[in-house]
């Protein structure tokens, strides 16, 4: 008979000859001299036991069922004396075959009382998988029954991702262009929508994170974009009736941020902002007019504050006379240049080069057929010195390719980087995987990540000029990740690049990151 972790134990009925219906229980502590807490249950000397020899483990609680791989788990482990002697034995416990912890000795265990004991399995050693828990209690001298001596209890499934806050939609991190995460001060930093406002959350270690702190309002990840310029922290952010809203913040070294004025961009019914900062400080923020149903003066634009703190702006640059659902993204260069790139779905990706006093012509950057850009026009870029990497799902291929353009040279051709057949596209609409791409230029790498069923990874070596193989670096144990969420680090942060995206279909649905370090 088991017994549930905190009653109280009772003698087994078969150490009884004679069941008395008189039989009741008196239950005591007692401390022993070894400190062990026996919990023990005396019953009347009416009944008759037989002299046996037995103990068992009766229950196994773990602390949770999923663990980040360096995460301490707490195991209790309840042990009974069901026999009539006072034991001694030792009580090993195992995730699958591992050694948990150091196996612990009860000694001197009256008959008739029960003992909790505390493991703690430390998870850093440990590779990503389910792991299922026993504990066993070492037979005793004349001991009869050994069936009792072990005890299963679960799966426990060791992960390399955290999940660090969860959303009432499934849309708070998108989009993959608008940059949602990076690592300073020793911090890594988040930010997502909860489906009611902009929140960030801070860790140290990448798994144990703060509780949300709230920026301000926003209902979905793709209404602000974050920019880190390795001093302040700067949001443009979509207000319902006001317009773009600007402004930026200084991290504190305690995982906080203190916020300056908010500062409005520019006034209308607009969509999608995605900011970054120039090499002369300047924040600049590309978005589109209107936003929904049929385009109508739906147009891509591009705006460059006039002051460092984006109190003020100039005059905004339209970038196309098409009235479509635009996409935009501005990434800098040096010397104060920038790249604006837009599309719009199933169509081609457009880029305009400032060349630091003016504008040059419209580069059609993918124009052959099939080069559409797939998952309604949504890319992701990123510069290097002054190149700019490209990279995106083909609309009618179902490749993810990746381009770039060498300053003073022009576009390269497309590299296939992953294929997907059409039936594998999963998440219909929007269709996915939506990849990011991120600067590492501690490695001379560009690495590029998407969601299938987990997060893929391939890197471009540029000392070799050659893309690596496919990999899985944060493991195998997803949960319904959402292909169209992945935001990741613009570029390489401390020897880090970390990842965020949405797992579980259904709400609350779960924020979850991850981090290579190197
Ligand atoms: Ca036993």
């Amino acid at each position: 008979m088991k017994k549930h972790y905190g009653e109280i134990v009772t003698k087994k009925q078969k150490n009884f000859v004679n069941k008395s219906p008189i039989c009741f229980l008196i239950v005591a502590l007692s401390v022993m001299a070894t400190s062990q807490l026996f919990l023990q249950s005396y019953h009347s000397p009416i009944g008759q036991a037989q002299d046996i020899h037995d103990v068992a483990v009766t229950f196994v609680l773990v602390s949770q069922d999923s663990a980040v791989k360096g995460e301490t788990v707490s195991i209790n482990v309840t042990v009974e004396n069901q026999g009539d002697f006072t034991e001694t034995f030792d009580v090993t416990v195992y995730a699958d075959s591992l050694l948990v912890d150091l196996p612990q000795t009860v000694s001197d265990m009256p008959p008739s009382s029960s003992l909790v004991l505390l493991f703690t399995w430390n998870t850093s050693t440990v590779s990503e998988g389910i792991y299922t828990i026993k504990a066993t209690a070492s037979a005793v001298p004349f001991e009869i029954d050994h069936s009792d001596n072990t005890y299963t209890n679960g799966k426990i499934a060791v992960k390399i991702t955290a999940v660090i806050g969860t959303s009432e939609f499934h849309q708070s991190t998108n989009l993959p262009f608008q940059q949602k995460t990076f690592h300073a001060q020793g911090w890594h930093w988040v930010f997502y929508s909860d489906y009611r406002n902009m929140v960030y959350v801070t860790s140290e270690d990448g798994r144990t994170w703060s509780t949300p702190i709230v920026v301000r309002e926003a209902m979905y990840g793709y209404l602000f974009s974050i920019w880190f310029d390795e001093t302040y922290v700067h949001y443009a952010f979509r207000d319902h009736t006001r317009g773009i809203l600007y402004r930026r913040g200084l991290l504190d070294t305690n995982g906080t941020i203190a916020w300056e004025t908010e500062h409005l961009v520019v006034e209308g019914v607009l969509w999608a902002p995605t900011i970054c900062v120039d090499s002369n400080g300047h924040p600049w923020i590309s978005y589109r007019t209107n936003y929904v149903g049929i385009p109508t003066d739906t147009k891509p634009y591009v705006i460059k504050a006039t002051t460092t703190s984006g109190s003020s702006w100039d005059t905004p640059k339209q970038l196309s006379a098409l009235d479509k659902l635009w996409w935009t993204t501005v990434v800098p260069l040096t010397n104060g240049k920038a790249y604006v790139l837009y599309s719009y779905p199933e169509g081609p990706i457009y880029g305009n080069l400032w060349n630091g006093a003016s504008w040059l012509a419209t580069e059609e950057i993918a124009t052959l057929a099939g080069s559409a850009t797939q998952s309604y026009g949504v890319f992701s870029s990123v510069a290097y010195v002054d190149d700019v990497y490209l990279v995106f799902l083909q609309n009618f291929t179902r490749n993810i390719v990746c381009l770039n353009r060498t300053y003073g040279v022009g576009w390269g051709g497309e590299v296939i980087l992953a294929t997907f057949e059409p039936d594998e596209i999963i998440y219909p609409e929007p269709p996915g995987p939506r990849p990011t791409i991120s600067i590492d230029s501690v490695r001379g790498h560009v690495c590029v990540r998407w969601i299938y069923d987990k997060l893929y990874q391939i890197r471009y070596d540029a000392v070799f000029e050659a893309w690596e193989a496919v990999e899985t670096p944060f493991g195998t144990t997803f949960s319904s990740p959402n292909p169209c969420s992945l935001s990741s680090y613009y570029q390489e942060w401390d020897s880090k690049i970390g990842s965020v995206w949405i797992e579980s279909n259904f709400a609350p649905h779960e924020v979850t990151y991850a981090f290579e370090d190197f």
